[in-house]
């Protein structure tokens, strides 16, 4: 077979003293934490719609990075390229897993019924490939955003036509998912929103998608399919507005529409920032919430108010996410999904393996440090503290429902002007510069 990253072999871990940029510092990916190999916290995964079939373009110009893969008039001799360049990249990167939309490993054909006899021949390509190199699949999706019977959105989509079109291709990927033993399955709505009220039935729209999620739910329990759902929040883009906002609104929804039991969250660095909210804000929500599933890791840009898709480099972003992830026991079926691509101008097949090593790095060290935070408890302790007057006496009276109103009245009518205590902002934020 073709070697598409010649040149390029096994990256190896070489502690930090190493000047090979070609190494991993911190991933070490056998080195125990808190008991548990780092390779099983983290559980990187490589998403195969931006590294394989994204190739640098934007609003204002086509791709730049030309791959060897692509170099054939046949798109199923591309899409079976792709895949053996895909698991050239995983094994020597060193990943366990990967993640992909159904149209990113099958062009799509003239009627569905191609379409899914192309997804046949591909699938029974990456089980091959899978299985030869201990590869797993993390979660697969659907891509029911870029074609255009998609524009108006898939399951609220003003047709019930497009509504139908939707709900046979999820079949199919979730069928495809199974096959390739997915451990989850994950539903991004890019276009399940509007551009405009004018046009747009929003209650109705509600109603369609709560209801295109039961009906997944109805078919997962048919085909005996295990794997985890997940809903993946983003405010925006390509919509106006979509109605996966962010973690606060999917509960809700969840809620509504019976779903709560059967979906978790997957959540995205960059979509968190596009939504007003902070990487780890998005993330203990879910935490309180008990519906923290899985994580698309990367990173936008400050200055620039659109999905970036960076890859994550920011230590404190890796420390104050792993510590939320690790606080709430660590991933079962989720994993780091590195959903993020490589700028336009890094053409070289290397800078694909130099973005994912400092992605892996950075949330090795973030591991490394929130693992550290959760030992010594420091902050942890403070926090106890802080809500320690609802341990007994009133706090705990309160909590276990035996006050009112007028017993409230009465206690401060007695003890008068509570005491006030300093949250300690400042401190609390030198003691976790002392763990970066
Ligand atoms: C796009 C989303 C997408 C999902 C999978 O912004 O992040 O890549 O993760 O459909
Ligand atoms: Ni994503
Ligand atoms: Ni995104």
């Amino acid at each position: 077979m073709q070697e598409f990253f010649p040149g390029i072999s096994k990256i190896k871990y070489e502690g930090t003293d190493s000047k090979n940029p070609l190494s991993f510092k911190h991933y070490n990916p056998n080195q125990k934490v808190l008991g548990k190999k780092m390779k099983d916290h983290l559980r990187y995964a490589v998403c195969y719609w931006h590294s394989f079939k994204g190739l640098g373009a934007d609003p204002f110009g086509p791709g730049t990075i030309i791959r060897e893969y692509n170099n054939s008039s046949c798109p199923m001799e591309v899409a079976e390229m792709t895949m053996h360049a895909a698991f050239e990249f995983f094994t020597k990167l060193g990943v366990e897993y990967w993640c992909f939309h159904d149209r990113d490993i099958a062009p799509e054909a003239d009627t569905l019924a191609e379409t899914n006899a192309r997804l046949d021949t591909i699938v029974k390509l990456a089980k091959k490939l899978q299985d030869d190199n201990g590869m797993k699949l993390l979660w697969g999706t659907t891509n029911a955003f870029s074609h255009r019977r998609f524009m108006a959105g898939a399951s609220t989509n003003p047709s019930p036509a497009v509504f139908a079109y939707a709900a046979s291709q999820v079949k199919k990927a979730m069928e495809i998912t199974k096959e390739l033993g997915g451990e989850g399955y994950v539903f991004w709505g890019g276009r399940e929103g509007y551009e405009t009220l004018l046009n747009t039935d929003m209650k109705r729209e509600f109603d369609h998608l709560g209801q295109f999620l039961n009906m997944a739910i109805d078919y997962k329990k048919k085909i005996k399919f295990t794997g985890q759902f997940y809903i993946e929040p983003k405010p925006k883009e390509p919509t106006k507005h979509q109605y996966d906002f962010d973690a606060g609104n999917c509960y809700s929804f969840l809620q509504k529409y019976g779903l709560a039991n059967d979906f978790k969250l997957n959540i995205e660095a960059n979509h968190a920032t596009l939504a007003g909210h902070t990487f780890e804000h998005e993330l203990e929500f879910c935490v309180a919430n008990g519906i923290l599933g899985s994580v698309d890791a990367n990173r936008g840009d400050l200055l620039l108010g659109w999905d970036t898709d960076q890859f994550p480099t920011d230590i404190y972003d890796t420390t104050k996410a792993m510590y939320t992830i690790l606080k709430d026991g660590g991933f079962t079926t989720g994993g780091l999904n590195f959903d993020a691509k490589i700028r336009r101008q890094s053409v070289d097949p290397v800078d694909l393996f130099h973005a994912h090593i400092g992605a892996m790095d950075a949330f090795a060290r973030g591991l490394k440090n929130a693992a550290k935070m959760l030992k010594e408890k420091r902050l942890a302790k403070f926090v106890k503290q802080r809500y320690s007057g609802w341990d007994n006496g009133l706090g705990a009276s309160i909590e276990a429902g035996k006050e009112d109103f007028t017993s409230l009245e009465a206690h401060t009518l007695k003890h008068g002007e509570p005491k006030v205590e300093s949250g300690r902002q400042e401190m609390l934020e030198n003691i976790l510069n002392e763990y970066i």
